[in-house]
């Protein structure tokens, strides 16, 4: 893996003759300091060092890479066992190791905040300025948009990654499907995809959403029983060992065939998500994407009775984000939402904003698609009361409550997967797994 990632890092000083700091990150302490999180080192360090090294510091400066590590306290090696060995790990790298005393960065140095405050202080420290989670300094904007160029279109090293990651996400919801039961709890589902994950050496890539109350977006409550006649939403991605992504939603009946109102949205979602599908290709523009996810659903939802009206009439006016609120998906690579620590600089460029528009607003990507890129394509149906009884998003006789009142067994359905822009259109990565 070393040849991979002194190609990325020889592409972005190709693109960047500054000198270049990026932290990998520390472990953060749980309930008191010495009980730790697992460790997740910082996507641009993975990328560009392929290993998550707690406390690391990759330095770039004149075109040569170093990687700064901390000496370990004297008694580390009785709690966890032998120091790395940095000619070997140097070896490994195909990099330079020094101790981290020895790191004096230039005071033009360019950098990323990193997550956790400790190190984000210990950036401020070394680099004589603040840095703030999630907001990028000025000064830094040339580094972001470097790295967002690079990791934007996949190398075939990082394919490879999303595609473990998938393979590893499909055998989870395998796992799901057979695990579903009435009377069974959603933390048991969970765990039946877990096996899936630790087994192959692999852990989550998000926290873990597995809920009979699919209209709660991000309900990680685990702790439901299953009834018979439930749809349960399950999304669920795993990450390897190196950090790759995936991120895929099913919904399933339990217990029983879905009912034919629960078939009818089911259809109407799977028909969104075909013709998103479809309309994933270079120079498509994601917006467009979302956009067309949202008119097959108005019209399945015009054809089922629930709403009515010309159905471009009723996007333009987001009567389609009652039911549909989110954006269609997301970049994904070595975060689910990939480089989205950087804002929306990598989900909408320089120059491009989100719309203010309710059906708009949280869409997280807007660019035009080119080959490598990988995004999810994931829309939705969900009956939110928040949002059906807000008078000020009432559409009027645009939406039929008593045809929608006979649909009151589906609280919420997603279906998502992951798609790989190719030369010629897509590469679903996770379609061989069932939608229905
Ligand atoms: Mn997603």
């Amino acid at each position: 893996m070393s040849v991979v990632h002194a190609a990325r890092r020889e592409r972005l000083l190709a693109r960047l003759k500054r000198p270049i700091l990026l932290p990998a990150g520390a472990p953060q302490p749980r309930n008191y300091p010495a009980n730790l999180q697992p460790f997740r080192a910082s996507s641009h360090f993975l990328y560009l060092v392929g290993r998550p090294l707690p406390g690391a510091w990759l330095m770039l400066t004149d075109g040569a890479p170093t990687l700064y590590l901390e000496r370990p306290p004297a008694d580390d090696a009785l709690w966890h066992g032998p120091p790395l060995d940095p000619a070997k790990l140097a070896d490994d790298l195909g990099l330079p190791v020094a101790p981290l005393d020895a790191l004096t960065p230039p005071p033009e140095t360019l950098s990323l905040p990193a997550m956790d405050a400790a190190t984000r202080a210990e950036q401020a420290r070394r680099l004589g300025r603040a840095f703030t989670a999630g907001l990028l300094d000025a000064r830094d904007l040339p580094l972001a948009d470097a790295m967002i160029d690079l990791r934007l279109r996949h190398d075939e090293a990082a394919i490879a990654g999303l595609r473990a990651a998938a393979e590893a996400t499909v055998a989870a919801h395998e796992a799901a499907r057979a695990a579903i039961a009435p009377g069974v709890r959603e933390h048991e589902v969970w765990a039946a995809m877990q096996f899936e994950f630790t087994r192959r050496g692999m852990g989550w890539a998000y926290p873990p959403i597995v809920t009979r109350r699919g209209e709660v977006l991000h309900e990680r409550g685990l702790h439901r029983t299953l009834e018979a006649g439930d749809l349960v939403l399950i999304d669920v991605g795993a990450e390897t060992a190196d950090g790759w992504a995936g991120d895929v939603t099913r919904t399933w009946p339990v217990g029983q065939p879905m009912t034919p109102t629960q078939a009818e949205l089911h259809r109407v979602v799977r028909e969104a998500q075909a013709a998103a599908i479809a309309a994933v290709k270079p120079g498509a523009r994601y917006r467009e994407v979302h956009l067309t996810a949202a008119r097959t659903l108005t019209a399945g939802l015009v054809d089922l009775g629930i709403l009515r009206g010309d159905v471009d009439e009723l996007v333009a006016d987001d009567v389609h984000a009652l039911f549909f609120p989110h954006g269609v998906g997301h970049l994904i690579g070595l975060d689910v939402h990939d480089m989205e620590d950087l804002g929306d600089r990598a989900g909408y460029g320089p120059g491009r904003t989100r719309s203010e528009r309710f059906g708009l607003g949280y869409l997280r990507l807007d660019r035009v698609l080119e080959p490598g890129m990988a995004v999810t394509i994931e829309p939705g149906f969900y009956q939110v009361p928040a949002i059906l009884n807000d008078p000020a998003r009432d559409p009027g006789d645009r939406l039929d409550r008593a045809t929608l009142a006979k649909f009151a067994d589906v609280r919420g359905i997603r279906i998502e997967d992951d798609v790989l822009v190719t030369e010629s259109g897509a590469d679903v990565l996770t379609d061989a797994l069932p939608r229905v």
